[in-house]
């Protein structure tokens, strides 16, 4: 009798490393800790009902016209004239509720583009807030698993990487560590939790984020399980599925048809518009 392989489990310390890795048929777990992911998980569960993540700052404003909010940063700063920047806190608001939100940071929605261009299976997004809910997802889904941490700039970082060390932990024996940044990450989290201030307090973009004064942030995006939702990429934005019945390819059958049908609906007001406007130059 054929016993079943285990999953294999990898680590991509950074977006920069991501073409060493064969994700085509696997689940690629997005982790940005500090602090998009974070900010994803608190906007879902506040009631935002889907995140489309965009690489660049003008791609993202051209969404405020199509009925979106808009939310970004660079160098940890809110870009001015958005709704939002990359606050946990600014998501914990009734504005978002039911609402679409086009997002754009530094790392963390670059990374889930790169899935996604690459042909991932699956992209879903974690960080602690979710860290639980999204462990016994893998663990059920039973597939390969790759945790691509964001990092900063192409470089790998402490908090992403610990991240990936506790999801590893988590996930127990049921995966086996392909390459070593599986272990590595799993033992820098073991130590970690060790030093917890250490760690944290010599890490870059801690600094970068407290001299922004947000130390406030940082340490509510380390709080394990606040919000335990499950972000996943469906056509190009991501939903929380944990609130969704039914199976995985029902799910991703009724939403994409839900957006095709939103799709139909903005190009017809589009045309009236467009007919209004003629009529009154007219
Ligand atoms: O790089 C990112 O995606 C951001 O999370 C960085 S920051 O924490 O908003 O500076």
């Amino acid at each position: 009798m054929s016993k079943e392989r285990k999953k294999y489990l990898h680590v991509c310390l950074t977006p920069a490393l991501i073409d060493q890795f064969d994700i085509k048929g696997a689940i690629v777990v997005v982790i940005d800790v500090l602090r998009a992911t974070s900010s994803m998980c608190v906007a879902f569960s506040h009631g935002a009902e889907a995140i489309l993540p965009v690489s660049e700052i003008e791609e993202c404003r051209s969404y405020k016209t199509k009925g979106y909010l808009i939310a970004g940063e660079r160098k940890g700063e809110q870009i001015p004239d958005f709704d939002f920047g990359n606050s946990p806190f600014s998501f914990m608001n009734e504005q978002v509720l039911g609402k679409k939100i086009a997002m754009t940071t530094t790392n963390g929605t670059k990374a889930i583009r790169m899935a996604q261009e690459r042909g991932a299976r699956d992209i879903v997004v974690g960080s602690f807030p979710n860290i639980s809910l999204l462990c016994s997802w893998l663990i059920e889904q039973n597939e390969n698993v790759c945790l691509l941490c964001s990092g900063w700039q192409d470089h790998p970082n402490i908090e992403d990487t610990i991240f990936a060390g506790a999801v590893a932990r988590e996930l127990g024996n049921q995966f086996y560590y392909y390459q070593d940044t599986a272990l590595m990450a799993d033992m820098l989290y073991f130590i970690a939790n060790i030093r917890k201030k250490y760690f944290m307090k010599n890490s870059s973009h801690y600094n970068r984020l407290i001299h922004l004064n947000l130390q406030k942030e940082v340490k509510y995006c380390l709080r394990w399980n606040t919000h335990p939702v499950l972000p996943l990429l469906i056509g190009n934005a991501l939903y929380d599925i944990s609130r969704q019945d039914g199976t995985l390819d029902e799910i991703k059958t009724s939403i994409l048809k839900k957006q095709q049908e939103d799709k139909n609906t903005f190009s017809q007001e589009l045309e009236v518009d467009f007919s209004q406007n003629t009529k009154d130059i007219l």
